[in-house]
């Protein structure tokens, strides 16, 4: 009999693909969502068992985009939406796509917590460092001095460093960083994200050509303005890759310090593995699942439960 390795299943992009993407023409999300497809077509990940949980803002239409199971919540609760079914459904592969006002500004409890918890998902935050669908309000990410509807004269705080914050909270077990406009950058950091046991947290760098026209390029334009975090146990580049970039560092991303120090480089911004730790607790593996208990007696005793206030 002739056998020829060919999966009974086999998931194409097409697979993947869902409405038309309504975001603007040169929007950095369009990239984004491409790379995700790619990830999930060469990753194999079933449709029916993979989950897009988003909030609300421009980036967070990500899950109408995906043929995927997706929830698209309230402004900044797309954390706790995404834990709750990681919990009590590890076997699902879990996905958070956030802006940064969903993530940075309402959201930032939850984000704070989420962090801490370690529950094993991917969160995406796409920064333009501003509210897009809002139509341009100053966000924490916004450089000083952004001109905004919020602040016409210049926003007068300066911003969160979201890989930063990040870093200073308790339990953090992967932070990376990478841009829509280094497409091979940004897939290998998805694809190393999703490898990771935890939250992996990637901040995107992306470009808003219509509120926040020019932002990027300089990073764009300037080789130098750019700096690689490269390492063995980083995010894993074809050499051309590497060698595309003026500006590499050898960074081993076991040292948080290290992590700290190259989050805030002066003039360049860093991109690849800042921090991993795959030793940090998780907190999904304390879960229901992790307790003994069978389906039914789980049932039970949400019943005994809600029997109590029965009338
Ligand atoms: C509770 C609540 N407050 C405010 C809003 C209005 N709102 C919708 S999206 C948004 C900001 C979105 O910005 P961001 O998360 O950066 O996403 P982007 O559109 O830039 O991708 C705001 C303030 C809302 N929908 N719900
Ligand atoms: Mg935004």
């Amino acid at each position: 009999m002739c056998d020829l390795e060919v999966p009974d299943t086999y998931y194409s992009i097409e697979d993947y693909e869902s409405s038309c993407a309504r975001w603007c023409p040169g929007c950095g999300d369009h990239g984004i969502l491409t790379a995700v497809q790619k990830l999930c077509r060469e990753e194999q990940l079933p449709p029916e068992k993979t989950v897009f949980v988003s909030g609300i803002g421009c980036s967070s239409r990500f899950p109408h985009y995906m043929k995927t199971y997706g929830f698209h919540g309230l402004h900044g609760r797309a954390f706790p939406v995404a834990s709750g079914v990681k919990f009590r459904r590890p076997d699902l592969d879990v996905f958070v796509v956030t802006g940064d006002g969903d993530c940075c500004s309402i959201g930032a409890g939850h984000w704070v917590h989420a962090i801490r918890y370690n529950i094993n998902m991917v969160v995406l935050l796409f920064d333009n460092s501003i509210y897009g669908l809002t139509k341009k309000q100053t966000s924490p990410t916004s450089a000083l001095g952004t001109k905004s509807n919020t602040h016409p004269r210049g926003s007068v705080l300066p911003p969160i460093n979201p890989i930063q914050t990040t870093l200073g909270i308790s339990n953090v077990s992967f932070v990376a960083q990478t841009t829509d406009w280094h497409p091979a950058h940004m897939y290998a950091t998805i694809k190393k994200a999703h490898e990771h046991k935890g939250l992996s947290f990637v901040r995107i760098i992306q470009r808003c050509p219509i509120w926040m026209k020019g932002m990027n390029d300089t990073a764009l334009n300037d080789p130098n303005a750019v700096t690689l975090l490269n390492h063995e146990n980083g995010i894993e580049l074809d050499p051309k890759v590497v060698k595309s970039f003026n500006n590499v560092i050898e960074h081993d991303p076991s040292d948080i310090h290290k992590a700290r120090e190259y989050a805030e480089l002066p003039n360049s911004v860093p991109v690849g593995l800042l921090y991993q730790n795959k030793n940090a607790y998780r907190y999904d593996e304390y879960g229901a699942h992790n307790l003994g208990m069978t389906n039914e007696e789980r049932i039970a005793g949400i019943n005994r439960n809600l029997d109590k206030y029965a009338v």
